[in-house]
């Protein structure tokens, strides 16, 4: 006599059940990653490059939920269209080699386009800055991040990484007077509609400059400039920098604040700042851009 609610039974019915919650638990670190509300799918996209990689995104995503879907459904169909059955017997089949050559094929021109496609967005993506982008210095430090703007000269006084210290925390010379004009802040503030020229430093040990909303994601390493990353902000709020490279004891908290603010609101903010700092006098030429190297 067989037993109707047998432990085997039991497992295969609830298996499902079991197996979703495992795939949920799995799914949770993601889950916690977003920090902008939107726990089903990407953090909102802010910026102009942004939005291509969300549409290359978008286009694997469905490519590949569609050939899963497809690949799965035959698979089950086949499961259970050929399972065993009284007066069912196996056969041989060798194959078709026009299928195997098709469902080459298909595949190879699909990875091929992406792999085109993606080398071109990123070929844009790391173009240099356009020649009205505004230039900010970020640099990172265990364990927070402090930014660097032009004076109202409109120039950042040049650094010397070899010069940073304690008490130097950019390199820069004292005796310059570009040095006292510079505006320190610690948050980032860009206008939104201009190209964002971001120079990346690290004080100590590698870190990262992480904003899921404006795509980017770049690692900061001590003694040498990262000069390629730029932005164009399509719209104004306020987000987060996180370090995304684990730093130290206080990795978890290395956060800034980023308010994308319209370019009035930016120049409300800046303008006092730069005035404040402008009694220093002016150098005779001085070209601070030039002497940073961009690998
Ligand atoms: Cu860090």
């Amino acid at each position: 006599m067989t037993t109707r609610f047998s432990l085997p039974s039991l497992f295969s019915r609830f298996a499902g059940w079991v197996g979703a919650a495992c795939l949920l638990l799995l799914a949770a670190p993601a889950f916690a990653e977003q920090r902008a509300g939107n726990i089903w799918g990407l953090a909102p996209c802010v910026t102009v490059h942004g939005e291509k990689i969300d549409s290359l995104f978008m286009i694997i995503f469905w490519l590949t939920a569609t050939v899963f879907v497809l690949t799965q459904g035959t698979y089950i169909y086949f499961l259970i269209a050929y399972r065993n059955r009284p007066g069912h017997k196996a056969f041989y089949s060798h194959g078709s080699n026009k299928l195997e050559v098709i469902w080459t094929t298909a595949p190879t021109i699909v990875f091929l386009a992406l792999a085109i496609y993606g080398n071109r967005l990123w070929e844009e993506i790391h173009r240099p800055a356009p020649a009205n982008s505004l230039v900010i210095d970020v640099s990172s430090y265990q364990f927070g991040w402090e930014m660097r703007y032009p004076g109202v000269t409109g120039q950042l006084a040049p650094i010397d990484v070899r010069k940073i210290s304690d008490t130097n925390h950019w390199g820069t010379d004292p005796s310059n007077p570009l040095t006292a004009q510079d505006v320190l802040s610690t948050e980032l503030v860009v206008p939104v509609g201009r190209p964002v020229h971001l120079l990346l430093h690290a004080r100590d040990v590698i870190h990262s400059f992480y904003v899921p909303e404006f795509r980017l994601y770049q690692d900061c390493v001590p003694g040498r400039t990262i000069g390629w990353v730029w932005f164009q902000a399509t719209r104004t709020g306020n987000f987060q920098i996180a370090c995304n490279q684990l730093c130290g004891t206080g990795h978890y908290n290395m956060k800034a604040p980023i308010r994308v603010v319209t370019e009035d609101e930016f120049q409300m903010w800046l303008k006092p700042r730069q005035e404040k700092n402008a009694s220093a006098a002016l150098p005779a030429s001085s070209s601070p851009v030039a002497t940073l190297t961009h690998p």
